[in-house]
């Protein structure tokens, strides 16, 4: 296991010697944020970003993310002249040293929550998702936090109506398409990809969403074999869904060798579909986070691991669940269920 702690660039307010002096820490997952989307990657961007970390003494192996250009989950004609760039772009990280592209394919929105900053009692807060309250929304006229800003009401409202066309089926297919468009170049760069879980695991304002439990994700590995098709386990999105049992689902897909990076992160569950992100532990939430650890560890897994979104605490105001206090207390908690699984308690 590979402890890693995202890390947003150099715009990140964090510094990279911080993230070094918390215990147990390898590397960070980044990205190259100054390249157009749906652009080769600039080997020079790479080269700067790989430089500014291992400077840091810290590891760049991990990649969060390349995102999908929408041509491609639409599976628009020009998704072709997109694919091949994905597929250059993961050539020039794979020569860079990059192991793992975590990816999603999420149409329109990627996470979505309805309030970045829920007080809890102790005085900290946090994201949280409350299903009532996002069925009372128009996407057209509200910005939610993880929404992409750079849409226009108008060209969100065209993209909208362009999936009214692609239901469950098709998107899967477009995602089998992508993926046997690219896996030649991730096996001749040593790649893995590894697709993240739809947060939260179900349609939003009526866009498919199939990244979301047992079912699809043993369909995507059935129609999809390939060694370098592999999936990031993330525990605060698929345990959204609650009919979706994590410790399971964690052990099975680890038995398979199909887990290369672990979001490790704990919910906490209200009403029918609502839930709240606390500390890491147990005994704050509603996941069975020793469960998932030692299902992970008895079933051979040996991927990346880090931390997932924090709290607010100790007066911090950081990116939203992107503070430096929770995550690195969240990265020791865990650094602590590993060390316990590996020794077989
Ligand atoms: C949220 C993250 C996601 C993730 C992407 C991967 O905090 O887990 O935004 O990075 O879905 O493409």
């Amino acid at each position: 296991m590979k402890m890693t702690f995202r890390w947003f660039g150099e715009s990140d307010s964090i510094p990279l010697s911080y993230i070094k002096q918390i215990p147990g820490m390898t590397g960070v997952v980044t990205a190259v944020y100054d390249c157009p989307p749906g652009s080769v990657w600039s080997e020079k961007s790479v080269a700067r970003l790989k430089k500014a970390v291992n400077d840091a003494g810290l590891e760049m192996e991990v990649i969060e993310s390349v995102p999908v250009p929408e041509a491609v989950k639409l599976g628009r004609p020009e998704r072709d002249e997109y694919i091949q760039n994905y597929a250059a772009t993961i050539k020039i990280l794979g020569a860079a040293g990059v192991k793992c592209v975590c990816y999603n394919f999420m149409p329109v929105f990627d996470w979505l929550r309805t309030d970045l900053s829920k007080p809890a009692p102790d005085g900290s807060d946090s994201l949280s998702f409350d299903g009532e309250h996002m069925a009372r929304l128009d996407p057209k006229k509200t910005a939610l936090p993880g929404w992409d800003l750079s849409y226009t009401p108008e060209k969100l409202g065209e993209l909208l109506d362009e999936y009214k066309s692609v239901d469950k089926e098709k998107l899967f297919g477009n995602l089998v398409y992508f993926l046997r468009g690219i896996l030649p170049a991730c096996e001749e760069a040593g790649v893995d990809m590894a697709i993240h879980p739809d947060d939260p695991p179900w349609d939003i304002f009526g866009l498919p969403r199939i990244i979301t439990g047992e079912e699809w994700i043993d369909r995507l590995f059935s129609e999809v074999p390939d060694r370098h098709n592999n999936l990031t386990f993330c525990t605060g999105s698929l345990g959204a869904g609650r009919s979706n049992d994590v410790v399971r689902l964690a052990g099975k897909y680890a038995a398979q060798n199909r887990i290369k990076f672990a979001h490790l992160r704990q919910i906490k569950f209200f009403g029918d579909d609502g839930f709240t992100e606390t500390g890491h532990r147990t005994a704050d939430g509603s996941l069975d986070m020793y469960g998932i650890v030692k299902a992970l560890i008895d079933n051979g897994f040996d991927g990346y691991v880090r931390p997932d979104h924090g709290r607010n605490i100790w007066g911090e105001r950081g990116k939203p669940g992107y503070g430096l206090y929770d995550r690195a207390l969240g990265a020791a908690y865990l650094n602590g269920l590993f060390e316990a699984a590996e020794h077989g308690n």
